[in-house]
């Protein structure tokens, strides 16, 4: 670990601030009272810490020397501080930032002020959907094939908690949400891929630009001998790169395009039957994708970037092919949940919002159930009406956003096709009903959040994975 920046942590770097006490903010918490660089270290967090592990918590960090300020009317304390570390949860553009950012404070995402550790290559990965699970390719490719991968980030290991463990001669890969891309100022990936963009977290955004707008802040200190990945099938990126042609995103990388459906492309990687065809510098090669257990045609949409990104690193075609074989895919994504004679369960619980559900209705071809709802994140489930048209028999609505799903596709079939149910035990069992006869699919694709009824979306997948073993049971004694 090196200090490449000295700007944050100099030998004596003053007051700093951590804002959240969530994962991140322990994280920082740790790296920073053992470096021991630092004059002062403040803690703030909105909400009162109060559950008896964040006590128990709080009072190790406070006898190691960190401060905790806790509540909206101790946040001017903050100004004491040189420099300020946000969590990923904190928007850092709320307006009481502003007279700290006048006073000339630095205020920073948490993967900016790891990076500054960091001497290591970084890939990093961002898009609505598809990050966790191709970041994992992305790290299996590179494991399974000689090099030392460090696997971080939103995915759910803040990247500051591994960069002391980051040899020079190893690989970062990183999973950067829009939070965390907010507030980076030289965070500088190697390799940099935005999967899609499409709406999201419209409760933290003012308007699709602004959330867009993040995510290609991935790209903009990338230079010529740096690489970013786009999906050409996705409209946004698409249509921004014609209309704007080389402005169109930040940074000077080289661009390398990938693309489900187009074949040909005079660059980048594209499908040819159950192969990747890759054709980006001095590579012109084929990578089989024969023995892909991956489910969904998302899913070819991330093993695309993902063999992209490891041949770039240097991997062989044939260490990629190899790799693929044994993925396992990523629990709460298009999981198998369970088989109750011949209707089958799947848990795409990650489905948080509309176009993941979109997606995973589209790697479905059986006669099918779809559950629907949780905690609404301001999403069009408009968007949804042709695919379920096509392809639903019937939409099961649970949670708090029920009536407002029912209410943007109310008309379609007079609604017959709708079912309102209670809890997923109910929504288990009306499924396993509705399909019991003639067979199919059972899909949890929700296309919210789903703090209305769950801790996260792994609680969520969890009870519905444990409802569907009930059932089973049940039946079968
Ligand atoms: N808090 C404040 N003030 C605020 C907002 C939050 O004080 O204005 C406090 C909360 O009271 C809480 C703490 O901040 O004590 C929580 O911080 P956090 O929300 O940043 O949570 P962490 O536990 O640090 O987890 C974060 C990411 N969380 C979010 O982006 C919301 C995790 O992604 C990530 O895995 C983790 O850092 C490690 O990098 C989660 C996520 O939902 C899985 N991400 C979004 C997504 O994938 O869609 C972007
Ligand atoms: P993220 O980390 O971005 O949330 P995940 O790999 O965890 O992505 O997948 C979350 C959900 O998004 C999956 O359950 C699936 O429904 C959907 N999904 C995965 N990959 C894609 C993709 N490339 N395009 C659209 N939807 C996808």
């Amino acid at each position: 670990m090196k200090n490449k920046h000295k700007r944050y942590l100099a030998d004596r770097a003053g007051v700093v601030g951590v804002v959240g006490f969530g994962k991140t903010g322990r994280a920082l918490l740790d790296f920073l009272l053992e470096q021991k660089e630092c004059e002062h270290i403040y803690l703030f967090n909105d909400t009162p810490l109060a559950a008896p592990e964040e006590v128990a918590a709080r009072l190790d960090y406070e006898s190691r020397g960190a401060t905790f300020i806790i509540g909206e009317s101790e946040f001017p304390r903050l100004a004491d501080a040189e420099l300020i570390i946000l969590s990923p949860g904190v928007d850092g553009r709320k307006e009481r930032y502003d007279p700290l950012r006048e006073k000339g404070i630095a205020i920073i995402s948490e993967i900016e002020f790891a990076f500054s550790f960091i001497e290591a290559p970084v890939i990093a990965v961002t898009g609505t959907n598809g990050k966790s699970t191709t970041v994992s390719l992305i790290h299996h490719f590179l494991s399974k094939n000689g090099f030392t991968s460090f696997l971080t980030g939103n995915i759910g290991t803040p990247l500051i908690s591994e960069v002391k463990n980051i040899p020079d001669n190893a690989v970062v890969v990183v999973e950067v949400s829009s939070f965390q891309l907010e507030e980076i100022a030289d965070f500088k990936p190697h390799i940099a891929a935005i999967l899609n963009v499409t709406p999201d977290h419209l409760d933290r955004y003012k308007n699709l630009e602004d959330y867009y707008a993040a995510k290609l802040n991935i790209g903009k200190n990338q230079g010529t001998i740096d690489y970013l990945i786009l999906n050409d099938g996705d409209p946004y990126l698409k249509e921004k790169e014609n209309r704007e042609g080389a402005s169109a995103f930040p940074g000077t990388a080289r661009k390398v395009w990938f693309s489900r459906l187009q074949r040909d492309l005079s660059s980048g990687a594209w499908l040819e039957g159950s192969n990747i065809h890759l054709k980006v510098n001095n590579i012109d090669e084929v990578i089989s994708l024969r023995e892909n257990p991956l489910r969904g045609v998302h899913n070819l949409e991330n093993l695309l970037a993902a063999a992209a990104v490891a041949r770039l690193m240097g991997v062989t075609a044939a260490g990629i092919e190899k790799a693929v074989k044994d993925f396992k895919g990523l629990p709460h994504r298009m999981e198998f949940a369970g088989k109750i004679g011949d209707v089958e369960f799947i848990n795409d619980s990650k489905a948080t919002n509309v176009d993941a559900a979109l997606k995973s209705i589209a790697g479905i071809d059986a006669p099918m159930v779809l559950i629907l709802g949780g905690k609404d994140k301001g999403g069009d489930f408009t968007m949804l009406r042709q695919s379920i048209k096509e392809k639903v028999d019937h939409v099961l609505l649970v949670g708090a956003a029920a009536h407002t799903i029912h209410r943007q596709l109310a008309g379609l079939d007079n609604g017959q096709r709708f079912i309102f149910v209670a809890d997923f035990a109910a929504a288990v069992a009306e499924a396993y009903r509705l399909l019991a006869k003639k067979g199919g699919v059972a899909l949890l694709a929700p296309g919210c959040a789903s703090f209305d009824m769950f801790k996260n979306f792994e609680h969520r997948g969890d009870v519905f994975k444990e409802e569907v073993r009930k059932l089973k049971g049940s039946i079968h004694g």
